[in-house]
């Protein structure tokens, strides 16, 4: 590493950011003679590892299977954790799930065994917990096929989330793209104290950056603020980072992350990593003068910040505990009683985690106070939950009477069974530690309004059963009537006693998998084979819009999780969820559109489904950051399976606008924003310039309203060549497979 890092300095001819050094040491080809352009280049990486998780490894691996290789080319993992609903508590819900989705399972078994990927049974833990406390390690790049693989930044990795199709070029042993990041540098200065913790510098982080604020970018962060804090607490600052739309956040190696290492078994890492600790973090000069060295530098000053509630509905919502939220609720009717404290999810259910939640409740119980609010937690993984237990932590809980969910997803994917019938059920209010809070995101009630807070604060506002709940300052009445205030928590950033499991849920693949025959049921309704994509083609004539979206369209609302998740292995029967989510501009209602060849209203997919039998294109139309959220390529292989030709937003989140270009179909932004207004619900579009698709030029759009009007406008596209290759071929991994023929 060290001479590659000093390679790559002297070319880029200053001193280095942690980022650049872990990217440039990782470059697929020589280094180059140029440093590359920030935001601009694409350049080719090769990764250390991947991690795949159970609802989109499926995908990946149809499509791996694919791709006429014997054996993954680099260390892959894949993790069963998002398959598993959250209902009567782990035990009983591990077991259901067990028997509703083995075939899901056993195929995920044995592909694995298969192809040489290490295998992580349900109930092991969730993806990003169990990649931190085995797999992560510093100065390392590693890419998953989860938004959240970010996490591992707080181990000093640049580990970034991507869809399935990225995942099987290095799977095949091909290079990995990605456009070269820019760089936003986070410098903490003071100390987090009382109940501020690290999710709450995440929250003020997306404070300022809201939901695209770090597009494109990697988020470095660093000062004598960074150094302080835990190495699971720098996971979870990371973690969350998906939620700004930024490439991935990381953090210098440090002391906390040796303790880290040492403490889950892995002391010949801390010792590799101790040799060559200069390259593991910035050179010393870019952390003393940041503004130089980053294309942004944001302050933040761990003494002064407050716990903050972020929410609802999007996470960069940010309102500080308190009478600032009685405000705010009031004025927005917020439900102020709170049904729900959920603790845990891939961030924040650390050891240290738990345990400092633990002690509110502890106090909890110690005071006589009855909690108001329904408790639930996910532990991050088998290891955490078994020491936690041993250690008395859950125990505290469960004296509250809270449910201890699987350690898995659960909640936080709408795996969450809260109500019979979600989409009729009563407005209120839930706060929980996890990343995301869209709209019927936890349990399918679009009137569940959602808080992300640290657990600490989870904890405290459970307890008190009210949004506006401030611990520094308000008092509670307990059953013998007295007034108590809860004391600051207080926890172990590691367990006193060494974390300790039994079974942790991991299988080895075989040696040689090539006798294993992999089968799919062709009656199965979860799992389908593969089908190529045709080529969409140069010819986009008389295409018709099939929805204009407004405002926020996430993947949640484009390829729906919940109950839908039960699909995620087969294309045609997921497609039935395509954009029902999104709300459409001319009525804003959702899956309510108009089809354009009866003049009938009807269900986006089954509209969709008329025009694919009539043999019509489709475009879609969306504002800004649309995509944003999950890494699930769902939301791109839906509609191009179901024909929509084109996407035309105000600006994409970068995992989507990759996934569409992957899967073969046009990913495009108004060049004038305002040209959004000019489609109206009849429209049909001409294509007028797409033979001549070329990387950095424009396209043009005609678009044909009923009355015969035209409006000619221009579309920008990131599109290079070997991209542009992709749309020609119909697939990126139809290139793949010629290729390899
Ligand atoms: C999420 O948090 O939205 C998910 C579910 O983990 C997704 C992946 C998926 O949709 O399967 C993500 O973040 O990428
Ligand atoms: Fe699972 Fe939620 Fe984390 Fe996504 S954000 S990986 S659904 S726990």
């Amino acid at each position: 590493m060290g001479e590659r890092v000093n390679k790559a300095r002297n070319i880029v001819g200053k001193p280095l950011t942690l980022s650049e050094k872990i990217l440039y040491s990782h470059l697929w080809d020589d280094l180059p003679s140029q440093p590359y352009k920030r935001g601009k280049d694409y350049v080719d990486f090769a990764p250390d590892r991947i991690a795949l998780q159970d609802a989109t490894a499926q995908m990946a691996l149809l499509q791996f299977m694919q791709a006429g290789k014997p054996k993954v080319a680099v260390p892959t993992t894949t993790h069963c954790d998002h398959l598993i609903q959250a209902k009567q508590g782990a035990e009983k819900d591990l077991k259901r799930a067990n028997d509703v989705s083995s075939e899901v399972f056993d195929f995920l078994e044995s592909v694995s065994n298969k192809y040489g990927l290490g295998f992580w049974k349900p109930g092991a833990g969730i993806i990003h917990q169990v990649v931190l406390e085995n797999y992560a390690f510093p100065g390392g790049m590693m890419i998953g096929t989860d938004s959240h693989t970010v996490n591992a930044g707080g181990l000093g990795m640049v580990a970034i989330g991507v869809g399935g199709a990225d995942a099987v070029d290095v799977m095949a042993g091909m290079a990995w793209e990605l456009k070269f990041p820019k760089l936003i540098g986070v410098r903490l200065t003071g100390n987090l104290s009382g109940w501020t913790a690290p999710k709450d510098v995440i929250l003020k982080v997306a404070e300022i950056l809201t939901v695209k604020g770090g597009t494109g970018a990697i988020v470095e962060y660093f000062g004598p603020g960074a150094i302080s804090m835990s190495c699971t607490g720098k996971g979870t600052i990371c973690n969350m980072g998906a939620e700004i739309g930024a490439t991935t956040s990381t953090f210098g190696y440090d002391d906390s992350m040796e303790r880290y290492l040492r403490a889950t078994d892995r002391e010949d890492v801390a010792d590799a990593a101790n040799k060559v600790k200069e390259h593991l973090t910035a050179d010393p000069e870019v952390y003393a003068n940041p503004e130089q060295y980053f294309d942004q530098v944001i302050d933040i000053n761990l003494s002064e910040l407050g716990p903050l509630l972020n929410g609802p509905f999007t996470p960069d919502l940010s309102t500080p505990v308190g009478k600032n939220m009685t405000e705010k609720a009031s004025a927005n009717e917020w439900p102020m009683k709170v049904e729900w404290g959920l603790i845990g999810s891939c961030t924040n259910s650390s050891y240290e985690d738990l345990s400092r939640a633990a002690s509110i409740a502890q106090q909890a119980l110690d005071k006589k106070l009855k909690t108001k609010a329904e408790f639930g937690i996910n532990p991050g993984s088998e290891q955490v939950r078994y020491t936690a237990e041993r250690d008395g932590i859950l125990q505290v809980f469960e004296d509250l009477d809270a449910t201890i969910f699987t350690n898995a997803c659960g909640p936080c994917i709408g795996q969450w069974a809260r109500y019979s019938d979600p989409k009729n059920a009563p407005k209120n209010s839930i706060v929980h530690s996890f990343n995301r809070n869209f709209a019927k995101r936890a349990d399918g009630n679009p009137n569940t309004h959602a808080f992300v807070a640290s657990p600490e604060i989870t904890a405290a506002i459970a307890i008190a059963g009210r949004l506006d709940f401030n611990p520094l300052t308000d008092t509670l009445v307990n059953e013998e009537g007295q007034e108590v205030m809860l004391d600051e928590p207080t926890g172990w950033e590691l367990p006193p006693k060494g974390f300790e499991v039994k079974d942790n849920g991991y299988l080895d693949p075989v040696e040689d998998g090539s006798g294993i025959t992999i089968k799919v049921n062709p009656e199965s309704e979860r799992l389908e084979l593969l089908t190529p994509f045709e080529p969409i083609g140069n010819e986009i004539k008389g295409a018709r819009l099939l929805i204009k979206a407004f405002g926020k369209c996430t993947t949640d609302h484009i390829s729906m999780a919940g109950p839908w998740l039960r699909f995620r292995g087969h294309l045609d029967n997921i497609a039935n969820n395509t954009l029902i989510g999104a709300v459409n501009a001319f009525n804003k209602k959702t899956n309510f559109v108009k089809n354009q060849l009866t003049g009938e209203y009807g269900g986006v997919p089954d509209v969709q489904r008329e025009y694919k039998k009539a043999g019509i294109k489709t475009i879609v139309v969306g504002d800004h950051n649309y995509g944003e959220g999950s890494s699930r390529e769902h939301a791109a292989m839906q509609p191009r399976h179901l024909g929509v030709a084109a996407v035309i937003v105000k600006s994409f989140a970068r995992i989507h606008e990759t996934n569409l270009k992957k899967q073969g179909m046009l990913g495009l932004t108004f060049a004038n924003e305002d040209d959004y207004d000019l489609i109206q619900e009849d429209d049909s579009f001409n294509f007028l310039d797409l033979n001549e698709f070329a990387p950095g030029k424009p396209l043009t759009i005609e678009a044909v309203h009923s009355d015969g009007n035209k409006d000619v406008f221009k579309v920008n596209h990131t599109y290079n060549d070997a991209q542009i290759e992709w749309f020609s071929e119909g697939s990126a991994l139809n290139l793949i497979k010629k290729e390899n023929a």
